[in-house]
Formats: structure tokens, sequence, C-alpha cells
């Protein structure tokens, strides 16, 4: 099904009241000592972006171009393991940088559109868990695979090389329900960054398998 304008102009009229969406979610963003990662995210109307510090030194996140502040956001100074979380409400691009480090290149920008494959982030499957399109893949630096889950259940994400040897393990949690997203970074569980090469992310609950193919290009 496509999403039609008329769709489009009831999801921003209920954005522009300030009615949840029922897709809604928070996408994270890493802090690195140079960059944020990914450097540029697009999300739904809606959701929001939660900036962490997984750098050493200290980082903002704030809204602006050529690093001036355009006054939409500005987070505190964010030490280490620091965060911060701004609601994106209206569709349009939205450049950000580092207060600290933008003259040296660290910015970014946060896309609001509708983004395609909603539908199928909204229709759950009967299993009760469902995959969306896991963007961007290949990927460089970091991808996201969003997905949902019908119930609260045992979730396990895990991340395969090409020979079937496990890699990575992104979640093995308990989880409510509701549309949620891990990041992958590229990294594997001892902290290698791990080479270009094809890898299966496999998702699994108690009543659901299911595998996607990955292409990491370093
Ligand atoms: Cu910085």
């Amino acid at each position: 099904m496509k999403i039609s304008n008329r769709f489009l102009g009831v999801l921003v009229a209920f954005v522009l009241l300030g009615i949840p969406t029922s897709h809604a979610t928070i996408v994270p963003v890493q802090i690195l000592d140079s960059f944020f990662s990914p450097d540029s995210v697009t999300v739904n109307p809606g959701d929001t972006i939660r900036w962490t510090n997984n750098g050493a030194l200290l980082h903002t996140s704030t809204s602006g171009t050529s690093c001036v502040l355009d006054g939409t956001w500005d987070s505190p100074n964010l030490g280490p393991g620091g965060t911060f979380e701004w609601a994106f409400t209206t569709i349009g691009s939205f450049p950000y940088f580092c207060r600290f480090h933008c003259i040296f290149g660290m910015v970014g920008t946060a896309v609001v559109r509708v983004v395609p494959g909603v539908e199928e982030r909204t229709n759950i499957s009967s299993q009760g868990f469902s995959i969306s399109l896991i963007r961007p893949n290949p990927f460089h630096r970091t991808t996201i695979i969003p997905y949902s889950l019908r119930q609260a259940a045992p979730v396990k994400i895990v991340i395969y090389n090409i020979v079937g040897r496990r890699v990575r393990t992104l979640v093995d949690a308990f989880e409510e329900q509701g549309q949620k997203q891990v990041v992958w970074d590229g990294f594997g569980d001892e902290g290698e960054l791990l080479k270009s090469d094809i890898y299966f992310v496999l998702f699994e609950t108690p009543t659901s398998r299911s595998v996607r193919k990955l292409i990491h290009l370093r």
C-alpha cells in the first residue's frame, strides 16, 4: 500500500495537534569524539532522537548550520555517557553540530519524513514480531535495525558472519511491546571492527525466528 497524500496530511495534522503517532519511537545517535554516528538519520514525525556520548570528551547536540545556533535545540554539555533527547514534530531537514567541535566538521542532520516501510513497521506479524527495512544496507559506519513486538517477550537479536559464527549479540533481553530499534556499528562482541562482508542478523523470540542479510562496507 502506498502512503497517499491524504494519509500524509492526516499524519501531519495529528503531529501538529500533538497527538502521538502510533509508531513514535526513540532513534539512537551515538556521539563519538569526532563525529555523530550515523551523521545523518531519517526519522518519522513524532520520533525522538536520543544522542548518547560514547566518546571521552565533552560534546553537544546543537541545532543550526555553519556552527551558528538556530535556537531550536541546544543540549547541555554532555560528558561521557551523557544523553540528550529531542522530539521532532515537523517534517523537514534539521542540521545540527557539536558546539566544541563544529569547526572540525562535527556536524549531523536529522531528516524528518514519513519513512518508506512505515506500513511494514506498523503491520505487526501474527507471530507478534516483525522486522522492518534495515537501513542503510549496505552500511559503512552504522545501520539501524527497526523491529516491533506485539507483546512483551524475550528477544534475541544476534549477528552472524558468512560462515555462521556468532559475532555480535545486539539484544538478549525481555522487552516490552512496541516499536523498537537497535543500532549495529559493525563491531563484534570483543570490540573488534569486523571486516567488509555479508552478515546475517537473526531475530528470535519463543514464537518466531527470522533472518535478514546485511552488507557491511568499511
Ligand atoms: Cu564535540
